[in-house]
């Protein structure tokens, strides 16, 4: 039996007494003035949730009240550790402990780092059991990205999953429906009762998804920018911090980048011209900015992971798989286990062979012109992302069909210049005719001016880094 509980009112209706457990009504009372929640009234409300005793109404007021009263370090940290143990908690061999690592990215434009940071992780020695989601947006998640591979499976048991880390080393597969139960139901009611954007939730969210996959190191990008969930630096700066707090708080070793999302990352936007460029980058011919930051977000996991002695080591240790062909082995062993045909991976895997003969492609393009010859300061990724999206490669709702092979081509980047009339971007999509508004959207995406780019990228997306 649950010990007996006291706690004050704020006067209102003098000292209330609570037996044989906790009930709803009072803890939405508690956080709505102000109160701040123990482990065991958390630890109750997330048990209540998943065994679906709380209504609809009483879940909405929750978030709400947590979301207006806000969370601290401390209430973030035992609602990470309760959504965490409401289902599944993965296992793992134990010889493989200190070494089962991943990612986790706040979502960007073009941004396909996992497709090919897992493959280059595996390739270093460690493990990668990278569980990852579709997400809602303008462009498709990393699950869409590689479904756009014919006969690629992300839908592996634990079983399934832990055949393909042994034989392979890394898997990139959906969240099975057992794993983190509680955060699908709050995610969902967040979504409709506009309480997403609190960080103590958005922190207990991903952080309890990744400490169940049993981790001992997680790097974290946190994007800022035009095309990130996060547009302004402090923001960022106070999620990756309350994040890495969680991360660590549940036994994690944790670190997260602070990158750069303006404009689009590398040169591809679109599920199935993301794989692309993802095999151009492990056979080592990716474009700077995506290449740049695989090595630092590996880097920081071998690191952490003990896998080198120094961070300048753990960056050349995977800077070397994209160069001498494990990391692209490794992409088409985790292609083989996870469904598509051995012939087919290996001729993706080919180098110098056109992708586009296996992986869809729209079959209409159209080719954006610069409207006058300078130096680019700007491609604003939101624009970018909001016509991809417009023409299919993601989705409003859930479960809604994507169209795989739509997308973006850029041939320029921010501190290049650029003549007039010249193409910097081709579209691929699927009707002839490209409508004049998204020409027109894309055409205002690009800003060019005369002088150059005095604050460039300077080789890297990388802003800053939070321990
Ligand atoms: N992704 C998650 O897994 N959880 C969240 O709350 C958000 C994005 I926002």
């Amino acid at each position: 039996m649950r010990p007996t509980e006291k706690y004050d009112q704020n006067g209102i209706s003098g000292e209330r007494v609570i037996s044989n457990g906790f009930c709803m009504p009072s803890l939405i009372m508690k956080k709505r003035d102000g109160g701040k929640l123990t482990r065991n009234e958390i630890e109750y409300f997330i048990r209540q949730v998943v065994k679906g005793h709380v209504q609809e109404g009483q879940l909405g007021a929750m978030l709400m009240a947590m979301f207006i009263r806000s969370l601290d370090n401390e209430e973030t940290t035992n609602l990470t550790r309760a959504m965490t143990h409401s289902g599944d908690v993965l296992r793992w061999p134990d010889e493989w402990k200190g070494s089962v690592v991943d990612k986790h990215s706040t979502g960007g434009v073009g941004d396909k780092v996992s497709l090919v940071l897992a493959p280059a992780l595996a390739a270093c020695g460690v493990k990668v059991p990278m569980v990852s989601g579709r997400g809602l947006g303008h462009t498709g998640g990393t699950l869409d990205k590689l479904e756009s591979i014919p006969g690629f499976n992300v839908s592996l048991s634990h079983e399934a999953m832990l055949q393909v880390m042994k034989n392979v080393g890394c898997c990139i597969v959906g969240q099975t429906s057992n794993l983190v139960p509680a955060d699908k139901i709050l995610y969902a009611t967040r979504d409709v009762t506009s309480t997403t954007e609190n960080i103590g939730l958005i922190t207990s969210s991903i952080i309890s998804k990744k400490v169940a996959e049993s981790l001992d190191a997680l790097v974290l990008d946190v994007k800022i920018g035009k095309g990130a969930f996060l547009k302004d630096e402090q923001s960022a700066r106070e999620l990756a911090t309350r994040m890495v707090k969680a991360g660590n708080g549940s036994g994690v070793k944790t670190v997260a980048l602070l990158t750069d999302m303006d404009s689009p990352l590398g040169h591809m936007v679109g599920n199935a011209l993301e794989v692309a460029e993802s095999i151009h980058c492990l056979h080592g011919d990716g474009p700077q900015d995506l290449t740049d930051l695989v090595i630092r977000l590996g880097g920081q996991l071998l690191f952490k992971a003990g896998h080198a002695s120094g961070l300048q080591e753990a960056y050349n240790i995977i800077n070397g798989t994209l160069h001498n062909g494990t990391a692209i082995a490794k992409f088409a062993a985790m292609m083989k286990a996870q469904g598509v045909k051995a012939d087919l991976a290996d001729r993706l895997c080919e180098k110098g062979v056109d992708v586009f003969e296996i992986l869809p492609r729209a079959k209409h393009s159209t080719q954006i012109k610069s409207e006058m010859s300078g130096y680019v300061h700007d491609i604003d990724a939101m624009k970018c992302a909001v016509v991809t999206g417009k023409l299919g490669a993601g989705r409003t709702k859930a479960g809604e069909a994507i169209s795989f092979g739509v997308g973006l081509h850029l041939s320029t980047h921010v501190g290049k210049h650029v003549e007039k009339d010249t193409t910097w971007m081709t579209v691929y999509h699927n009707e002839e005719k490209l409508p004049d508004m998204f020409v027109s959207m894309l055409e205002d995406a690009l800003n060019v001016r005369p002088e150059p780019v005095k604050t460039a990228h300077k080789g890297t997306r990388v802003v800053d880094v939070i321990t």
